[in-house]
């Protein structure tokens, strides 16, 4: 059977992951390629639902093991509904966010257990990775700028400084650890300056 390839795109509040993943989206569809786009947490009715109850602002507290469980019950079901399909039929996914902003945002900005993440990780996702993961980083405090300037910030856009300090660094150390399959761009730059990186990393990837 043939497969496509899933690409993932991560980075923290206002790298610019949606105006780079439409980017992306049109360089692989110029080439032909079928693509099939979409989102975490999300992608799929349920999936959605879960993302609405995961981003409200609500005066309750959110216990962070039911954050991580919410996040890996929409994943699941985006990956059986979704992700899986697309890839068996041969189509390419471009995936705004996956596991690695698990690691980054429960991991690295909440401090859950990494070890507990790759459990669940193992029995949602089986072996399955993303083939290519681009990591866009910024300065945090040139990322929430950015943000601050477009909506209404939602309960994780919310989070302090230094959370999104941390989850900066949890997404640098996953880069560092498996080189193979991330690519970090310089988001910091001028959006004409990142799409050459990302030109260069999409055109190794098709070989
Ligand atoms: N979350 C989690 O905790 N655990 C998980 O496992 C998963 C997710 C999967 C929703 O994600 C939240 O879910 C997320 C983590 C959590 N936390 N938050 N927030 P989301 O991906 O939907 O939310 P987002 O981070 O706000 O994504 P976004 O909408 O794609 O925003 P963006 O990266 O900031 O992208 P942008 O809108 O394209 O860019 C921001 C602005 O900067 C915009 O005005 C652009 O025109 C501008 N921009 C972009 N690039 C440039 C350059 N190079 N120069 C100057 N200006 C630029």
């Amino acid at each position: 059977m043939a497969y496509g390839k899933f690409i993932t795109i991560e980075g923290t509040e206002g790298v610019g992951k949606s105006t780079n993943l439409a980017y992306v989206h049109e360089w692989l569809t110029q080439r032909g390629l079928e693509v099939v786009v979409t989102r975490e947490p999300g992608g799929t009715p349920l999936a959605e639902e879960i993302r609405a109850l995961l981003l409200a602002k609500r005066d309750e507290p959110v216990d962070e093991t039911a954050e991580l469980l919410l996040v890996f019950a929409a994943r699941a079901q985006h990956l059986q509904q979704v992700i899986k399909p697309a890839l068996a039929r041969g189509a390419w996914v471009l995936c705004d966010r996956f596991t690695d902003a698990t690691y980054a945002y429960q991991g690295g900005g909440r401090g859950l257990n990494v070890a507990t993440i790759a459990q669940l990780e193992q029995l949602v996702q089986g072996d399955l990775r993303p083939d290519l993961t681009l990591v866009l980083d910024i300065d945090v405090e040139l990322g929430l700028q950015r943000a601050r300037q477009r909506a209404e910030l939602d309960r994780f856009e919310s989070e302090a400084v230094a959370f999104f300090g941390r989850v900066r660094e949890a997404y640098r150390a996953l880069a560092h650890a498996a080189p193979a399959r991330y690519a970090v761009v310089d988001a910091g730059q001028p959006l004409t300056a990142v799409q050459q990186d990302i030109d260069r990393v999409l055109s190794r990837l098709l070989g």
